[in-house]
């Protein structure tokens, strides 16, 4: 029986990665006296490796050949990404970025029929503390059983580590659980962890190659704001929890 939803956040709760990530990391880059830009575009390239520390060392050894700095490059980058970290929270705080149409809804479709909630995520902890209280209340944080979040685990998505965490958290085995994701990367990770998937895409993802899912949508949606389905069945006009039981229980 299906007893937990493990969320993906970014790009699957919330639109975060163009508008959110890439503009805090730019701040961070000009506050460095860095004259780093990453576009739009770049992001995209650079969105294959998760994890901003790990992105940031990506990018210098793609970009950056005689770059160097007095100390330890980790370091550096370590400082570097904590105030990323400040931008990114200042945004959530701002009310900058909403929740992606139909999340909150199934949220609590979910929570009314007495299914468990977790994130499995690779950002900092903070960011998704953040991103829950700007939309939907501090009080949503207490929805999440657990929250599986950045460096808790060493090894990030594709990595199937942070579900697994997030799974032995839960104490459940991966059949009674869905996960929900929205990249290549994410979906290696959940599907490493035996975690049937459904997917939401968004403009970063849309070309990802998603076979391993159960159902690929461009959106949860809405009623009035109805869910394109891409692979897989789905009959509603948007994800409900009638689909995901009956999907868990065919899959
Ligand atoms: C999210 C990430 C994160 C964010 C940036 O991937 O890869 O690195 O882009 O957050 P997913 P941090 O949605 O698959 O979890 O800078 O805090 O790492
Ligand atoms: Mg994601």
């Amino acid at each position: 029986m299906l007893q937990a939803l493990i969320f993906d956040v970014d790009g699957t709760l919330a639109d975060t990665e163009k508008d959110g990530h890439r503009v805090a990391f730019n701040l961070a880059f000009k506050e460095a006296e860095l004259d780093w830009d990453w576009t739009e575009e770049l992001y995209g390239e650079l969105l294959a490796v998760t994890g901003g520390k790990e992105r940031m060392a990506r990018y210098i050894d793609l970009y950056l050949e005689d770059f160097s700095v007095p100390g330890d490059m980790a370091e550096y980058i370590a400082g570097l990404h904590k105030r990323k970290t400040h931008h990114y929270v200042q945004l959530m705080q701002a009310g900058e970025i909403p929740l992606r149409p139909g999340v909150e809804r199934l949220l609590n479709e979910a929570r009314n029929a007495g299914l468990r909630l977790a994130i499995a995520t690779t950002t900092t902890p903070e960011n998704v503390t953040w991103l829950l209280k700007s939309t939907l209340g501090a009080e949503s944080i207490d929805w999440f059983e657990v929250i599986a979040a950045g460096d808790i685990v060493e090894k990030k998505k594709p990595a199937p580590d942070i579900f697994l965490y997030a799974l032995e958290k839960l104490g459940l085995d991966a059949k009674a659980c869905i996960a929900f994701e929205d990249s290549r990367n994410g979906i290696l990770s959940s599907d490493g962890a035996d975690l049937k998937t459904i997917v939401t895409t968004n403009d970063y993802t849309l070309e990802d190659d998603f076979s391993q899912a159960i159902l690929v949508l461009d959106q949860m949606g809405e009623e009035e704001n109805p869910a394109k389905v891409l692979s897989g069945n789905m009959s509603s006009p948007y994800l409900n929890l009638d689909t995901i039981k009956r999907l868990h229980t065919e899959a």
